[in-house]
């Protein structure tokens, strides 16, 4: 890179602006291939565009249209807070992770948790068969909500990188009454029932690497190079002659 700087500097002295931007820009080209570059890895199923925010309350016509067509367990309610807790699983598919690994983490979105009622909402939650429990229902008792709420959390899985590469992971999540429900269709004001019933929407896993690029560069690269060079030198040339 000295090299190359120092005679830029004296094609300067020839009054050759455009060759020196030229030669620079070689010479930038040359040391690009050492440079580290990130990469995000995303896949999503079901629907992370359901047409209500987190935090809102939903019907049951918004949820159901949110859910028409989706893969399972994001197609309809699963378990009821009157009959049968929710309990699922759902396995995301991607290309198989060589780079390094520098973050990542999973987002769900899930509409009637009645996390606001008392005591813990989660019977098991997983990842890759790592337990999360502890860390999600931290996130399930500050978000406090009623039934019917719309919630999406986000959970950083940088503790299990390992289970990440192989292109497969497992998320499984169980619900737990009893909760408090206020004011469903069936169910009389703020009446406690047996289970807990749920719908998920959708589910985002994202894995952030770093692609090193190594070393060779690509023959149309190298050609554009070599004329470059070649400009280069043929204007010392010429100069040469002239002087
Ligand atoms: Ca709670
Ligand atoms: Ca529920």
């Amino acid at each position: 890179m000295k090299k190359a700087l120092t005679s830029c500097s004296r094609i300067e002295q020839s009054k050759s602006g455009k060759h020196c931007a030229l030669g620079l820009s070689l010479a930038a080209l040359l040391f690009a291939g050492n440079v580290a570059q990130a990469a995000l890895i995303e896949t999503t199923l079901g629907n992370n565009n359901p047409g209500f925010a987190a935090g809102s309350s939903t019907s049951f016509s918004q949820v159901s249209s949110a859910q028409s067509g989706q893969p399972a367990p994001f197609d309809q309610g699963y378990g009821n807070d009157l009959l049968s807790n929710f309990n699922q699983s759902w396995t995301f598919n991607f290309a198989a992770i060589n780079d390094p690994i520098q973050s990542a983490q999973i987002a769900f979105g899930i509409v009637d948790t009645d996390s606001g009622s008392p005591g813990d909402q989660i019977d098991f939650f997983s990842v890759d068969g790592v337990d999360l429990t502890a860390s999600l229902n931290s996130l399930f008792e500050a978000s406090a909500s009623a039934t019917g709420v719309y919630d999406v959390f986000t959970l950083s899985l940088n503790s299990i990188f390992s289970n990440l590469t192989d292109g497969s992971v497992t998320v499984a999540l169980g619900l737990k009454g009893p909760v408090v429900n206020r004011g469903i269709p069936g169910v009389t004001q703020d009446q406690t029932v047996n289970f807990n019933g749920a719908a998920l929407i959708y589910s985002t896993l994202s894995i952030q690497t770093q692609t090193t690029n190594n070393n060779v560069p690509e023959p149309s690269v190298l050609l554009l190079m070599m004329s470059g060079l070649l400009s280069v030198f043929g204007f010392k040339a010429r100069n040469a002659r002239f002087s």
